[in-house]
C-alpha cells in the first residue's frame, strides 16, 4: 500500500527506525493556540502513524516490510491528536512513520519494555564427590533450576586432570525452568584425589559454581594402591606387621590390607591378600 490519494499529496512525515519498544505514541500538541483551521487533519489529509516491520540481513541493511504491521489515523479537525499502537515485540526492528499534513506540532513517544527480574541461577548440590576404582568410572548428578534467564545457561568444566566430564555443555531457558539434571562423571586412569569445578554462567546472573572431588578407590589387598593386587602388596602388609613398612604406607595398608575387616592388620590378613593373589592367578 502506499499512501495515495487517501493522504495529502506531500504530507510532513518523519520516518524512525527503532528496536527495543513495546509501543508508540504520536501525540498531538493544542493545535487552537496556533490556527483554528485544520491544523491536525481532515478527512482526506488524516493525520497517521504507520509501523512496519524490519529484518535485519546478513550485510547488516534492512528490509523493510511493504505493509503495516500497525496503524492509526487521526482525521479529526483542529483537535489534539493522540495515536497509540501497542503489543509490539521489543526484539524487532519498526519502522515508524508519522504524518501530517500542516505541520509538525506532534511528538512521538516510545515505550520501552519494563525491566524484568535478575535472573536466578540454582544448584543442587554444589559439591559431588566421586569415587572409583581406576579405570572405572563413577557417576553423580546435580540439579540446575533458573528463572527469568535472558539466554541459554553455559556449563563450563575446569578440570586440570581430565578425569571428569559432564553430559551437557549448555541448557536452555526452557529446560532450566523446568528444572535441568547434569551427569558428572569421574574416570580415573592414575591414583590420587582429584579435584574439579563446574561454573554455570549466563547473562546478568552470578555464576554458580559446584565443586568436585573425585577420589580414586582401591581393591581389597591393593594395600601400596597402584591399582593392582599383587606379590608387592603381601610385602608391605609383612612388613606392617613386622613393624618395618614406611609411615607413608600406613594409610594404604590399613585401609586395604584388613582383610577379614576386624579392625586390624595381622598375619591372617597377610595370608588372605597371598590367597587372593593365588586366586587371581589360578583364574589367569
Ligand atoms: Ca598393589
Ligand atoms: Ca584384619
Amino acid at each position: 500500500m502506499g499512501n495515495g490519494s487517501k493522504y495529502a499529496s506531500s504530507p510532513s512525515t518523519v520516518t524512525f527506525y527503532v528496536t527495543n519498544i513495546t509501543a508508540v505514541k504520536l501525540l498531538g500538541l493544542n493545535g487552537s493556540k496556533t490556527t483554528t483551521s485544520g491544523l491536525f487533519g481532515s478527512s482526506s489529509y488524516p493525520t497517521y502513524l504507520e509501523i512496519y516491520e524490519c529484518t535485519r540481513n546478513a550485510d547488516g541493511s534492512l528490509t523493510e516490510g511493504t505493509t503495516t504491521v500497525g496503524k492509526e489515523t487521526d482525521d479529526t479537525t483542529n483537535a489534539s491528536v493522540n495515536l497509540f499502537i501497542a503489543s509490539l515485540h521489543a526484539s524487532k526492528i519498526y519502522k515508524v512513520v508519522a504524518a501530517q499534513y500542516r505541520g509538525f506540532l506532534y511528538e512521538i513517544a516510545f515505550q520501552t519494555p519494563l525491566p524484568t527480574a535478575d535472573p536466578l541461577v540454582d544448584a543442587t548440590p554444589t559439591e559431588l564427590s566421586l569415587l572409583s576404582r581406576i579405570g572405572s568410572t563413577d557417576e553423580a548428578t546435580f540439579q540446575v533450576t533458573a528463572t527469568d534467564l535472558k539466554e541459554h545457561l553455559t556449563v563450563t568444566l575446569t578440570d586440570d586432570n581430565g578425569v571428569f566430564s559432564v553430559n551437557k555443555a549448555s541448557i536452555s531457558a526452557e529446560e532450566a525452568l523446568g528444572g535441568a539434571e547434569i551427569l558428572v562423571s569421574f574416570s580415573p586412569t592414575t591414583g590420587g584425589t582429584y579435584t574439579g569445578t563446574i561454573t554455570l554462567t549466563t547473562r546478568d546472573a552470578a555464576p554458580v559454581t559446584i565443586s568436585l572431588t573425585g577420589t580414586v578407590a582401591y581393591e581389597m589387598g591393593d594395600t601400596n594402591m597402584d591399582g593392582a593386587v599383587d606379590i608387592s602388596d603381601a610385602v608391605l602388609a609383612v612388613n606392617y606387621v613386622l613393624g618395618s613398612a614406611d609411615a607413608s604406607a600406613e594409610y594404604g595398608v590399613t585401609t586395604y590390607g584388613d582383610m577379614n575387616a576386624d579392625g586390624t592388620l595381622d598375619i591372617s590378613d597377610v595370608v588372605l591378600i597371598v590367597s587372593r593373589i593365588l586366586g587371581a592367578s589360578d583364574q589367569e
